[in-house]
C-alpha cells in the first residue's frame, strides 16, 4: 500500500477546539507546516438553521440519550466535499467500527483525502451511515466521549505514514521494524540507577552481542506479553525452534493440566503421612497457609508414583504411598503454577485432588521441622517448610483446602 505524497484531512465536529492544540504541536505541528499534510476544522453547527444550533435530537422509539441529526451532516459534507479534490473518503469514528490497527492505517495512508465525522450524545442518525460514510472506524473496545479523540489518534497514525513526517529514515525504520514482535527494553544513563544496573552486555560495546541479545529480548517479550502476535511475526525458523523451546519457562512440562476459557484443570496428588498421631503439612517459607505436599500429576502417570516423585522433588523424602483416602474436586481462586498453562497468573482452577496416604522413612518422623524446595534448580526455586502437626494444633493454623481439616482430624483420630 503506496502512502499519497501528501494527505488532506477534513474534520467534522461540533468541537473543532479540541483538535487545535495537538495539531500544532510536534510533528504534526511540523508536518502542517511542510504541508505533507493539510488539516481543515469544521464546526458542524455552521450547518444547522435553528438560533440554538441545534445537532441532535430525540431518537425514535425511544430510549436513553440523543442522536445527532442528518440534516447539518449532511449539508456539512456537501458543502466541504468540493472544498478540494479529489473527493473525500468519509470515515465515521464510532463503537462499532472496524478495529484500527496497523494494516488499516496503511490503508487509510494510501488516500489523498480524508474527511473524519465525529460523532457526540449516541451516535448518528443511521442514514448518514447508510448514505453518506464510507467506513466506520473504532479505536478499541472501550468507551470513550466521543470521536474526536479516536479521530486524533487515527490522523496521527496516518500522518506518520506520509513520506517525510518522521523525517526521512523514521518511517523506513518503523516499516524495518515491522515484523510484528515488541521491542526490546531500553536503557540511557545513568548505568546505576538507585542499584538497578544496566544490563553488562549494553555497556559492552560489542555490537554484534548487543543485537543477538536485543532480538532475543524482543522474541522472549512478544512471547511473555503478546503470544497472539508470534504467529504473524517474522522469524527465521531457528528462532521459531530456540522460543518454543524457551518458551518462557512455561513449557507444557506433561502435567495432567489445561487451561480452557481462562480455567485452569487439573489433576493434583496431595500426600498425607502420618506418623506417631501426626500429618505432615508444608508451606511456603514465611506464608500462613499450611497444606498437605504434594502436586500435578503428568499425563499418564499412576497416583502413586506421583506421589513419590513429589515427594522425591519436594523434601528429598522417598515415601511409600498407601491407598487412596479421599478425592476431592476442589474449586479455587489462586496464581497458576509458574510452570503451567497459567504462568503464574491468577486464575480460577478447577482441580480433582486425589488424597493419598503414605508412610515416610524413619528419620523424617523424628524430625519436627524440616524444610524443602519447590521448584528445586529453577530460577523460581523457593524455600519450603515442613512440620508434623497433632490432631488439636490442626484447629489453631490455616490449613487448605479448609475441607481436609475435618477429614484430617478424623483420620488422625482413627490412628490414635
Ligand atoms: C448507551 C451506550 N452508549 C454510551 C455508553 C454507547 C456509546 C455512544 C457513544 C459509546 C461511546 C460513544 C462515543 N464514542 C465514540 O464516538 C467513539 C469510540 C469509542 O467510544 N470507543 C472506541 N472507538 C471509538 S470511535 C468513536
Amino acid at each position: 500500500m503506496t502512502p499519497a505524497a501528501s494527505i488532506r484531512f477534513d474534520i467534522l465536529t461540533i468541537f473543532p477546539g479540541m483538535f487545535v492544540g495537538p495539531l500544532d504541536q510536534s510533528i504534526l505541528g511540523r508536518a502542517r507546516q511542510d504541508g505533507l499534510i493539510d488539516v481543515h476544522l469544521h464546526d458542524l453547527r455552521d450547518w444547522t438553521h435553528d438560533r440554538h444550533r441545534t445537532v441532535d435530537d430525540y431518537p425514535f422509539g425511544g430510549g436513553a440519550g440523543m442522536v445527532m441529526k442528518p440534516e447539518p451532516i449532511f449539508e456539512a459534507l456537501e458543502a466541504i466535499r468540493p472544498l478540494a479534490e479529489p473527493a473525500p473518503y468519509v470515515i465515521y469514528l464510532s463503537p462499532q467500527g472496524r478495529r484500527l490497527d496497523r494494516a488499516l492505517v496503511d490503508e487509510l495512508a494510501a488516500h489523498p483525502r480524508l474527511l473524519l465525522l465525529c460523532g457526540r450524545y449516541e451516535g448518528v442518525d443511521e442514514r448518514v451511515l447508510a448514505h453518506a460514510v464510507d467506513l466506520e472506524v473504532s479505536v478499541g473496545d472501550f468507551v470513550v466521549s466521543g470521536g474526536e479523540l479516536p479521530a486524533m489518534m487515527l490522523l496521527d497514525a496516518v500522518a506518520r505514514r506520509v513520506p517525510g513526517v518522521l523525517g526521512g529514515e523514521g518511517s523506513l525504520a518503523e516499516e524495518s521494524f515491522e515484523d510484528g514482535l515488541l521491542e526490546y527494553p531500553q536503557f540511557t544513563r545513568p548505568a546505576v540507577f538507585r542499584e538497578w544496573a544496566v544490563p553488562d552486555v549494553l555497556l559492552s560495546g560489542h555490537h554484534a552481542e548487543v543485537e543477538k541479545w536485543r532480538r532475543r529480548e524482543r522474541l522472549l517479550r512478544t512471547q511473555a506479553r503478546r503470544p497472539d502476535l508470534l504467529e504473524g511475526a517474522v522469524m527465521t525458523a531457528k528462532e521459531r525452534a530456540w522460543l518454543a523451546a524457551q518458551a518462557g519457562g512455561v513449557a507444557d512440562p506433561g502435567f495432567a493440566q489445561r487451561e480452557v476459557d481462562g480455567v485452569i484443570f487439573q489433576a493434583r496428588v496431595a500426600v498425607v503421612a502420618t506418623s506417631q498421631g501426626r500429618v505432615l503439612l508444608h508451606r511456603t517459607a514465611g506464608d500462613t497457609i499450611w497444606s498437605l505436599p504434594g502436586g500435578r500429576l503428568k499425563v499418564g502417570e499412576p497416583v502413586a508414583e506421583a506421589a513419590r516423585r513429589e515427594m522425591q522433588e519436594e523434601a528429598g523424602m522417598r515415601v511409600r504411598p498407601g491407598e487412596i483416602l479421599w478425592v476431592h474436586e476442589n474449586f479455587f481462586e489462586f496464581a497458576s503454577a509458574l510452570d503451567g498453562p497459567g504462568a503464574g497468573r491468577p486464575a480460577r482452577h478447577h482441580e480433582i485432588g486425589i488424597y493419598v496416604e503414605a508412610t515416610v522413612p524413619p528419620r523424617f518422623e523424628e524430625q519436627a521441622v524440616f524444610t524443602g524446595s519447590e521448584l528445586a534448580g529453577t530460577a523460581r526455586e523457593f524455600a519450603l517448610e515442613f512440620r508434623w502437626f497433632e490432631a488439636a494444633e490442626l484447629a489453631s493454623v490455616d490449613v487448605r483446602p479448609a475441607a481436609v481439616r475435618p477429614r484430617l482430624e478424623a483420620l488422625l483420630e482413627a490412628r490414635r
